[in-house]
């Protein structure tokens, strides 16, 4: 098939988002909640042989984890109800291995529905499909055991966003053969019980990114091929061994998604993906890791590549033995909400607009638009002169995703100036770009499947502070490729130079 025929161009627009899809990629950036038996022994992954008194938790402080999830943007959070050891941290009748007969003696997921509710965020659940504690694991049986857990949940707990399967396995550390999991019943027992929650990582709605360093594609599409959704794929792809160096994890190639990729394929699916990424080097909480929390620039840039950039951003914080956030990544999550709030406090207010495509949010704000015809479809907003270096765009997906390729420009005393470059746009885009004093923007689709369906075209006034992490991190990354010792070097310069810069433009 030809890349540019219109039947092709029609079959990959014909891929739209379910209502769980919608609802997740609404949702943006979420958070992970590691707990478990591990946060008492130090371990990353449990044997499954720990006795259920380690779990020595006296008092858990629900409330404080979602405010300050809250507070960061997090319009969610997952909770690890079960992680590989098999110890169950909600009252199930499944086992006895729980949280019911450790000396907490009660139900935590209870509670932490409570907080959910007080304080205005969603609940989801991670279980984990490998189970080092069931005696029925690797036996057709662990199919009916699971079922029944899950079963528990989907109903015990109010409703749940998502519902997260693990594809991590080390059946062979305990010398079993890995178990035959039975996916197509969990799927249709979570679509009966909760159609509305999305089914994530090994699952037909939300797709694992690929790597856990919080890094999504440049160019992140949603219409991929079926195949994708093979559980064994990502199953492969997930950690294999008890270690926190998983960073290097990536089986998933660069492009999944371009024309040429699809031109391969039959049947095409809507996958967003998800990035899955620890605020510290381990998932579950180690003391000897707080120092290692994440930097706020870190955190903001692994935002703007995720949520920013068509992706879901899911940021893993894990308690500690208090049941309680460290002190370290309370203030991160702090600076992160607060570095988000700033950026985008100020939207331009649109005075006119014009151009040839029809911005959904500008028309519904009542802002006149004449359309015009032209070779391209291009859109200009005007407002009131200031200096800006970012814009938000987001397309209609129930229109499927579209643009595949897209410029920002500005008209500065007749002279155009190219500000951004971009490729997808879909659910979001965050295209951010140097600081420029300008009255006017203009989007340029330069390649797009049929024609395009933009939702929001939204552009913030700069608060002087996002362009200068951006670059130190990228600076940072480059080097420690190279792995050399330049690095610092460079990066004291790139430091000094920015700084100055910025002291330049805050005079
Ligand atoms: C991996 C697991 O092995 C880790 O412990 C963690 O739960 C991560 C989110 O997924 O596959």
């Amino acid at each position: 098939m030809k890349i540019d025929d219109i039947s092709f161009l029609e079959k990959m627009v014909a891929v739209v988002p379910n209502a769980p899809q919608k609802h997740i990629e609404e949702m943006g950036c979420y958070a992970f909640i590691h707990f478990g038996m591990n946060t008492f022994t130090g371990k990353e992954w449990g044997n499954g042989k720990e006795p259920v008194s380690t779990f020595t938790l006296k008092d858990a402080d629900t409330d404080q984890w979602c405010t300050c999830l809250k507070e960061a943007g997090m319009k969610g959070l997952i909770y690890t109800a079960k992680h590989h050891d098999g110890f169950c941290l909600w009252d199930t009748k499944t086992t006895d291995y729980k949280i019911m007969n450790s000396p907490y003696g009660r139900d935590l997921l209870s509670e932490l529905r409570v907080s959910c509710d007080k304080i205005g965020i969603e609940l989801g659940v991670y279980l984990s499909p490998w189970d080092r504690n069931s005696k029925h694991y690797s036996t057709p049986k662990y199919n009916e055991f699971y079922l029944a857990q899950l079963q528990e949940l989907l109903t015990g707990y109010g409703d749940l966003f998502t519902m997260w399967f693990d594809g991590a396995c080390g059946a062979h550390m305990d010398g079993k053969p890995a178990q035959v999991y039975d996916f197509a019943s969990y799927y249709s027992l979570i679509r009966k019980l909760q159609p509305n929650c999305a089914i994530s990582n090994c699952g037909p709605d939300v797709r694992w990114v690929g790597n856990e360093e919080g890094r999504a594609r440049y160019s992140e599409y949603n219409v991929v091929p079926a195949y994708n959704a093979d559980t064994q794929t990502i199953q492969k792809g997930s950690q294999q061994t008890d270690t926190d160096k998983f960073e290097k994890i990536d089986n998933m190639s660069e492009d999944l998604g371009s024309r040429s990729v699809l031109s391969n394929y039959e049947n095409l699916m809507w996958y967003p993906a998800e990035v899955d990424v620890s605020i510290r080097p381990g998932w579950f909480y180690h003391k000897s890791q707080d120092k290692k929390v994440k930097s706020i620039d870190k955190l903001l840039n692994i935002y703007y590549g995720s949520t920013g950039g068509n992706s879901m951003l899911l940021l893993n914080v894990p308690p500690n033995r208090e049941g309680k956030f460290a002190d370290a990544d309370v203030i991160a999550l702090k600076g992160l909400g607060d570095r988000i709030n700033s950026a985008f406090a100020e939207k331009m207010k649109v005075k006119s607009a014009s151009g040839n495509i029809l911005i959904a949010d500008d028309v519904a704000n009542g802002i006149e638009v004449t359309i015009t015809q032209s070779e391209y479809q291009e859109y200009t907003i005007t407002f009131d002169a200031c200096d800006i270096d970012k814009a938000m765009l987001v397309e209609d997906i129930d229109f499927s995703q579209r643009v595949e390729m897209f410029e920002l420009s500005t008209n500065v005393d007749g002279e155009k100036i190219i500000v951004f470059n971009g490729t997808v746009i879909g659910h979001k885009k965050i295209a951010r770009f140097d600081i420029v004093n300008t009255d006017n923007l203009t989007i340029s689709i330069k390649k797009c499947r049929l024609d395009a369906h933009i939702k929001t075209f939204d552009v913030y006034k700069t608060d002087y502070t996002t362009i200068k992490s951006e670059r130190l991190d990228g600076i940072k990354s480059y080097f420690k490729i190279l792995g050399t010792t330049i690095y610092l070097h460079h990066l004291e310069r790139a430091k000094a130079k920015s700084a100055k810069k910025l002291a330049k433009q805050n005079k």
